[in-house]
Formats: C-alpha cells, structure tokens, sequence
C-alpha cells in the first residue's frame, strides 16, 4: 500500500478529536416533528440496508483523493485549473446505477459538493460548477438523478458544509487555509449561500431520499443555522431524511444517524470519542481500498470476504452499511471496484433474505457473529468461529426450526438454562458467513 504518511482520515481523525471537546453552538431544529412521509422513509430506510456511497468531483483528475487541495497543498488559483480536465465522457449513469442494482444496493448517496466547494450540479448562485467550468459541460447530478428514477432507486445527495472555494466561509475553519483567500469574508452569506445550493438541489432534481452533511466538524464552535437548514429540507421536501457526519450524538431535525469506518458504538478511528447511538435509523460508511475520492496509487483492497463480513457485521448492529467507490476522472468505475460490487451482489441473491427488511437480532454481536431478525426469524450470522458447537444467550422465544439458508438443512440445536446451543455445520469452501435461521414460536 502506497500512503502518505498524513492521510486525510488521520488528518481528520485528529481534527474530530479536537473538535469534540467544544460543546456545540449549533442550534438545531428543536420543536421539530418528523411528518408521516418522513417517518415511513425512516421504515424505507432500515428496510434498504445496503447503499452506494459516491465521491466524485474535479480533484478526481489527480488521482489522489477528494483532499488533494489541502494535503498537497493546492492554492484556490492553482485548483481552479482543475475543472478544465474534467471530462469524462466515459460516464454512463445507466451503467453506475445498474451496477449499484446488481450489488444488491437500494440507494445512492453521492457527492453533490465536497470540501472544495465545487458544485457536480448546474448551481445558477455560482459557476464554480460542473457545467460552467468543465468542457463536459453537464449536469452530473441531473443525469445521476434522472437515472434513478428510471431504474427506481433512491438518491442521497451528500453536501460538504465545509468549504475550501468560498472567501465567505470565513473565519477560516480548521483546514482551507491554504487556498489563499482573503483574510475577510462574511458568515452569514456564506450560509444564505448554502442555503440557496439545498434550495436548487431539493427543487430542480426531483424527489431525493435526503441530504447528508459533512464538515461542520471543521468549525465546531460556529452557528451553522442548523434549524434554519434543516427546516428548508424538511419544509422542500418532508420525506427527505436529514443525516449530518458531524460524530456527534444527533440534534434535533436530523432524522438519521451515521458513523464512519465505524460500526456503530465503536470508537477505533479517533472520530467520535464521544458519539453515542441513537434511536434513529443507523448508517455505516466505509470505503472499499482506503480512499473515497479516487486514488490511483491505493491498492489496499477490501477483498470480497471483508466487504460482506463488514456488511453483516453492520445490520447485525442495525444499521445499514454505505460503500464508497470513487469513480476515475473518465467517468468509468475501476475493475476493481466493479469485481467486487458484483460478488457481493451475488451473494446478496442468495442471502439477501436474512439482510432486507431486518433489524438488530437479539443476541449480542460478538467475534463470532451477529444476529439479524425479521418477525419471527432469527438469522444467525456466524463470520468467525471454528468450533463444533456456538453458544448463544437466550432468544426472546423457544425455537422452532433451525435451518441453514444455504440449502434448508437442519441445524441441530439445544436449549440450556439461559442459552441455546448450535451444533455448527461445516464450513463450505469460501463460504464466508454460515447463516442460520432460527424461526421462533409465536407469529409469523
Ligand atoms: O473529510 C470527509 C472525507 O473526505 C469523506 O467525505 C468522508 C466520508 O464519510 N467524510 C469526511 C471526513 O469525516
């Protein structure tokens, strides 16, 4: 693996963590009640389970990541060079969103700007965007979002808060600095900027399943306006899901929550020593090498083991797992990337029974496995054992049948005071999760 030594995610890392000590000023949207439309997407939502997550822009032509312009470091003047290689005309939204269909994904989350501020939309409030700036000339998202719809999928827009391009995100945050704006700049129009953005995506591309920000991290202590924001997206379009990466506990008007290279409740990446879970609708994000902007030099990639293993791992903790690809700057998605989206979505034909529409399972996740369950069935998720038998605490009910998904065979099983005990079937050649399903007296 070819990194630098600083990568974004520890530059980060140690951003968040320092941010984290500051309480926040961000007075969110506090009398807020989810309308109907918004509590049936939150059900829609948990059902899905399996996203795409998408970062794509300008910095793309580099090949070194969405956080070039900072790590490299890049001055405004010198990334405003950029956009003028953007042109990818190997982009095929049909083909992006079929292969997010065949990886057994039910939405797309992509980003509409990211920290550089450039907007993969045709913005009217600046040309700092896609269409005016790129010889390509269109609307990325426009087409993405056309594309969707056709194929009946879900699209999220990611928006970046945080902004490198913009002389009114000011005063300065804890990166951007060294794109050489002036040392002046005004707050509130760079909100009323922001604002104005949601506004265009929220009304020119249709129904969308939500926004998810990312970047207030960046400036911790200042007033975001967060119940004026949130209220627009809610007010625009009320089934639309608010989610923010802020790694913090939510606020009110958010209607999701989302945790980082981090299943929820876990603390290993520095982001949110202090993120608790919520009741509200879970995602994870990971990425498939360790990069989410395109990199051409990470090769350091999740096999397709790993990446179901995360998968489960993440609905056995309730929450939906976000995989990120970061397209070339052609507009085409690496062999890579496509190779291993398509492996995950066969197995997701012939275990997807045991991942949709399921919650959290009843039995504590553990190094062995996890637990999903819809209804009356528990599905038994076992990852890492080896053993002939595995223990379990007590399910909510006495067990009817115990199957594996595989083929339907039995699964012998006995129950002890306060647990139950699988007699475990061996392992087939790469099988990388043995699934069980447990079906439990009482209703179906
Ligand atoms: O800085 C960004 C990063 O580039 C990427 O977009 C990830 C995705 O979760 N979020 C930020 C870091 O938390």
């Amino acid at each position: 693996m070819k990194m630098a030594a600083r990568t974004p995610l520890v530059i980060a890392a140690a951003l968040f963590a320092a941010a984290v000590v500051s309480p926040p000023r961000a007075v969110a949207q506090e009398k807020y009640a989810p309308s109907p439309a918004n509590l049936e997407a939150r059900q829609w939502f948990q059902d899905a389970k399996f996203g795409m997550f998408i970062h794509w822009g300008v910095y793309s032509v580099l090949g070194n990541g969405e956080w070039v312009m900072e790590t490299r470091p890049i001055s405004g003047a010198e990334y405003a060079k950029l956009p003028r290689f953007f042109n990818p005309i190997k982009f095929d939204p049909a083909a992006w969103v079929a292969l997010a269909k065949a990886a057994g994904m039910k939405y797309i989350t992509i980003t509409t700007k990211h920290h550089d501020g450039f907007a993969m939309f045709g913005s009217r409030l600046t040309d700092w965007n896609v269409v005016a700036r790129t010889p390509y000339g269109k609307d990325v998202i426009g087409l993405l979002a056309a594309e969707c719809r056709k194929q009946g999928i879900k699209l999220f827009f990611y928006h970046s808060q945080l902004d490198w391009h913009s002389p009114d995100y000011f005063p300065r945050g804890r990166t951007g600095r060294h794109a050489g704006r002036p040392e002046a700049g005004n707050w509130e129009a760079y909100l009323n900027f922001m604002d104005g953005q949601l506004r265009e995506l929220l009304t020119n591309y249709g129904e969308i399943g939500g926004v998810w920000f990312d970047g207030m991290w960046d400036k911790p202590e200042a007033d975001w306006h967060l119940a004026r924001t949130y209220a627009l997206i809610h007010q625009l379009q009320p089934q639309a899901l608010v989610g923010s990466n802020h790694h913090k506990t939510p606020f009110p008007g958010e209607d999701f929550q989302m945790f980082e290279k981090d299943l929820p409740g876990g603390h290993t990446t520095g982001f949110n020593p202090e993120q608790s879970v919520s009741a509200l609708p879970l995602e994870t994000a990971e990425t498939m090498n360790d990069s989410w902007g395109f990199n051409l030099t990470d090769e350091h990639y999740k096999n397709v083991g790993e990446v179901i293993r995360y998968l489960v791992r993440a609905v056995g903790s309730n929450a939906n797992f976000l995989l990120n690809i970061g397209p070339m700057p052609n507009g085409e998605i690496q062999p890579e990337f496509v190779q291993r989206l398509t492996e995950v979505g066969k197995w997701m034909k012939q275990y997807g029974d045991s991942i949709y529409g399921t919650r959290g399972g009843p039995v504590t996740p553990g190094p062995w496995g996890v637990t999903t369950q819809r209804g009356s069935k528990v599905y038994v998720h076992v990852l890492d054992w080896n053993q002939p038998v595995l223990a379990l605490e007590e399910l909510p009910g006495p067990i009817r049948s115990a199957r594996m998904l595989r083929d339907g065979s039995n699964v012998e099983f006995s129950t002890v005071k306060g647990g139950l005990v699988l007699k475990m079937p061996e392992a087939q050649p790469d099988e990388v999760d043995r699934v069980m399903v447990l079906e439990l007296e009482g209703p179906k």
